[in-house]
């Protein structure tokens, strides 16, 4: 039995040992020039690069790993910025070596060279971006936003970062009273606003005490929108929202959930970590018309996958949806698992459910 399937974290713990020791004899004085901080970043990134493999490999989805690595090299650009971007690329290919050598005797062999070609195109992709520079994706260009909001996340998170708790609680439902409807405040201003704030957070432009303020703050705004939400006459259909295991990125699901409920929907939004017996029994109970599964972090991916199993065989006829930011670089996986629907953000689902349901 390999190390890596077993979930215990002391023999984990010492898998990652073996690769940070076979990182510093790769690469002679790294040990010494690394702060002590540094050191634990990388011990808990390589935690984090064997759980993105195994969901790669449990999968059969390079792409999963190759995001992470490409994730991992910009964000250590922007942390490590004593280091220049040649040492950065050796380092991090380094790193990626030094762990493909210590998994060889730690899995079977049909998952040591799935292992071997994640870890090979994470290498090239490193390679690529150290040739052709980042290209960052500007917020608000997702599929569907439209350009004319992106004023409102702006003038939103500047009273955010001028710590205006006032204003900013006050922001939404002025925009509400202004004429603008719920589903644009959700998904024009707040979604934009939280993947703006995840990408100042990524290049180090606002810390996590400001990220934390930013999701809290603007979850209470919301809810004083929901006198509004709640005032549709129900349509008789029923929806469930959860977060699949230990996903805490739950407000993707909570906005979806909210805007069901104001297009007239019995909406039941679950939250993270629900036991899977507990799902399913409240499915049992509540006879859904509609399940919706959101996943950010894709070492979630798997369970979701045995959800849709179990729900499938327990409730044939109930219609599944899957979402998140974890399926972006998978965007077809939910055919194979036999899901009904994926779309990219909540319009898309309620657009789908209200033609395939109601
Ligand atoms: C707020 C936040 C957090 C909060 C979440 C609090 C909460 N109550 O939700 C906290 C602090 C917990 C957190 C923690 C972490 N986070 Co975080 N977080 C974010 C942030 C800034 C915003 C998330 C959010 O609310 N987005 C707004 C909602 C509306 O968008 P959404 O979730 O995408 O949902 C929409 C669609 O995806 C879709 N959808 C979602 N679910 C479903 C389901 C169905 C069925 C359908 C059809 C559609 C659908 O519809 C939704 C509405 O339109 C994002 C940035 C980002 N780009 O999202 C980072 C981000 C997701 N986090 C990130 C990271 C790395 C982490 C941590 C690992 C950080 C750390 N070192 O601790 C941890 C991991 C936590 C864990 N174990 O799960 C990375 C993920 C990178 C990656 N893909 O690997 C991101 C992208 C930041 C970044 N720029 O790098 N985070």
């Amino acid at each position: 039995m390999s190390l890596f399937y077993i979930d215990e974290a002391d023999e984990l713990s010492e898998l990652v040992q073996r690769m940070s020791k076979r990182q510093y004899e790769q690469s002679p004085g790294l040990y010494d020039k690394l702060p002590e901080r540094a050191r634990k970043f990388m011990k808990r990134d390589f935690f984090y690069g064997i759980s993105y493999l195994k969901s790669a490999i449990d999968l059969k989805q390079e792409q999963i790993f190759v995001s992470y690595v490409r994730w991992t090299y910009e964000y250590l650009t922007y942390l490590m910025v004593y280091v220049t971007r040649e040492q950065m690329t050796k380092q991090c290919i380094d790193f990626y070596v030094a762990m493909s050598v210590c998994l060889k005797d730690e899995l079977p062999s049909e998952d040591y060279s799935f292992a071997q070609v994640c870890i090979q195109q994470g290498i090239q992709e490193i390679e690529r971006l150290a040739r052709e520079g980042f290209q960052r994706i500007e917020t608000g260009e997702h599929p569907g936003s439209q350009e004319k909001h992106n004023q409102l996340a702006a003038d939103y998170i500047a009273l955010i970062l001028r710590k205006d708790s006032k204003e900013a609680m006050q922001y939404f439902l002025k925009l509400y009273q202004g004429g603008m409807n719920i589903e644009d405040i959700y998904l024009e201003v707040v979604q934009k606003v939280m993947y703006k704030i995840g990408e100042l957070w990524f290049e180090k432009k606002i810390s996590v005490a400001q990220e934390h303020y930013c999701t809290a703050l603007t979850q209470t705004a919301i809810s004083q929108l929901y006198s509004t939400i709640f005032s549709t006459p129900p349509n008789g259909h029923t929806m469930i929202g959860c977060c699949i295991g230990g996903e805490l990125h739950e407000l993707g699901m909570r906005m979806i959930t909210d805007l069901f409920t104001h297009a007239g929907w019995n909406s039941l939004f679950l939250g993270a970590g629900v036991p899977e017996e507990a799902l399913l029994l409240t499915v049992k109970e509540q006879k859904p018309d509609l399940i919706a599964l959101s996943v950010t972090m894709p070492q979630h991916l798997l369970l979701c996958k045995h959800m849709i199993e179990e729900l499938r065989s327990k409730t044939p006829d109930l219609k599944i949806a899957v979402g998140g930011k974890a399926f972006e670089d998978i965007p077809d996986i939910w055919r194979e698992w036999n899901a009904d629907i994926y779309t990219i953000d909540a319009r898309g689902l309620i657009q789908w459910a209200q033609t395939n349901i109601l």
